[in-house]
């Protein structure tokens, strides 16, 4: 009796070890101008990620191709005050702001410990290019 209360109380608290992780969207801060910071979160699959408004006028959006198979893509509003997404499925999640790609605003949340480095879409602006390959030197091994 007494394993079976301590498997119950174990099954119960496991969704509670999910995490959320807070992202801002700012003009501009110390790192850049159109930024996201943190720019690369490494999380477990099942956490959730909140983008939250700092500034005005961002957003955050998966973009076309550039999230694992079988995961769904997402976009949130203009102006959301805090947008929560949960990550269930492992790989790179490639995510932009849809006013402000051309300029580069960009970020990179990888699921689980094998998510496999990005393939970049074919029509993705120079300067989101740019900052991706920034973000990947500076966190894949
Ligand atoms: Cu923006």
């Amino acid at each position: 009796m007494k394993l079976v209360a301590a498997l119950l109380v174990s099954l119960i608290a496991s969704p509670a070890l999910a995490e959320t992780w807070e992202v801002k969207m700012y003009n501009r801060n110390e790192h850049g101008s159109m930024i996201y910071e943190p720019e690369y979160l490494k999380i477990a699959p099942g956490d959730s990620v909140k983008f939250v408004k700092s500034h005005a006028g961002h957003n955050a959006a998966t973009i076309d191709g550039m999230i694992p198979e079988g995961a769904e893509g997402f976009k949130s509003k203009i102006n959301e005050e805090d947008f929560t997404i949960s990550l269930p499925v492992e790989g790179s999640y490639a995510i932009k702001c849809s006013p402000h790609y051309g300029m580069g605003m960009v970020m990179l949340i990888e699921v689980g410990e094998n998510a496999p480095a990005p393939v970049f879409a074919e029509d993705m602006p120079k300067r989101a290019r740019d900052r991706f390959e920034k973000i990947i030197a500076e966190n894949r091994p």
